[in-house]
């Protein structure tokens, strides 16, 4: 009994840490916050695939991937820890430590119109999923241009 409180105290403590704190190593918050951004890629390519029409258009699994992009859009961000400015494979560029502000808002505006979108497919129309499309795509194409080395 006692140790499992113990343990449970220990999860409590793991949870309320700094975000920094919850990476072991720069490598570990680099490949989350790579594979955060490679699963929203898939599912918002899925939608912008329709929305181009190269592939037929399926109502339900347009709003089954804005769910998952909308949900995922919130997760990538935590892993921008400080200290991962360098390490694994990462194209991200100083100025998101350097003008962190300025990234996070970025962010924030991407997570607004990814919840468009996913707000736009639950509708089923098109034309609604297409322009809501556009939108979020250009949010992440700014921060792209912005942060991401080529
Ligand atoms: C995608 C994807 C991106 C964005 C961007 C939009 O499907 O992987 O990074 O859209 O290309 O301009």
């Amino acid at each position: 009994m006692k140790i499992r409180l113990l343990s449970l105290a220990a999860i409590g403590l793991a949870c309320a840490l700094p975000a920094a704190a919850q990476f072991a190593k720069p490598e570990d918050a680099i490949k989350y916050r790579q594979s955060g951004m490679s699963l929203m890629a898939t599912h918002f390519g899925r939608i912008g695939a329709m929305a181009t029409g190269k592939a037929p258009f399926d109502a339900k699994a347009a709003a089954d991937n804005a769910e998952v992009v909308a949900f995922v859009s919130r997760l990538p961000f935590a892993g921008f820890v400080e200290g991962s400015d360098k390490g694994g494979n990462t194209k991200a560029k100083p100025a998101i430590w350097t003008e962190n502000d300025k990234f996070k808002a970025g962010a924030s505006k991407m997570q607004e119109e990814v919840a468009k979108l996913n707000t736009a497919a639950k509708t089923g129309n098109l034309d609604q999923i297409k322009a809501a499309f556009g939108e979020a795509a250009k949010t992440c194409k700014a921060c792209h241009d912005d942060y991401r080395e080529k």
